[in-house]
């Protein structure tokens, strides 16, 4: 048949992939203050107040409680920070990562 037109589709070489999301995870103790604990959460991780008080209060009820979710060197790099905040006042604030589902 003269009027058929074969068409050549090219399958791509590389899949475009999301990067697998991480949790930062606040985990509650019985010696960091409350309100250092929520300072900590509005420097590094850049929550308000009602944000900051409601993740401390749901750690310090539940014993941990997500953060924020973000690319693993993000979320190690805060969790990190965060930890070290707590650390140079001797406080036993511990923050840890997860990967998501
Ligand atoms: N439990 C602490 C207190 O009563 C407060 C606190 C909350 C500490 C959450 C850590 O992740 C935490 N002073």
């Amino acid at each position: 048949d003269p009027d058929t037109t074969t068409i050549l589709r090219v399958k791509p070489e590389l899949k475009v992939k999301r990067p697998k999301l991480h949790k930062v995870l606040l985990v509650n103790d019985d010696f960091t203050p409350r309100a250092f604990v929520v300072t900590v959460l509005r420097a590094e991780f850049q929550l308000n107040d009602g944000q900051a008080q409601r993740v401390m209060m749901t750690a310090h009820r539940r014993g941990v409680c997500v953060v924020a979710v973000f690319t693993r060197d993000v979320a190690e790099e805060k969790a990190t920070a965060a930890t070290e905040m707590g650390r140079k006042q001797n406080y036993p604030l511990l923050f840890t990562t997860e990967p998501e589902e």
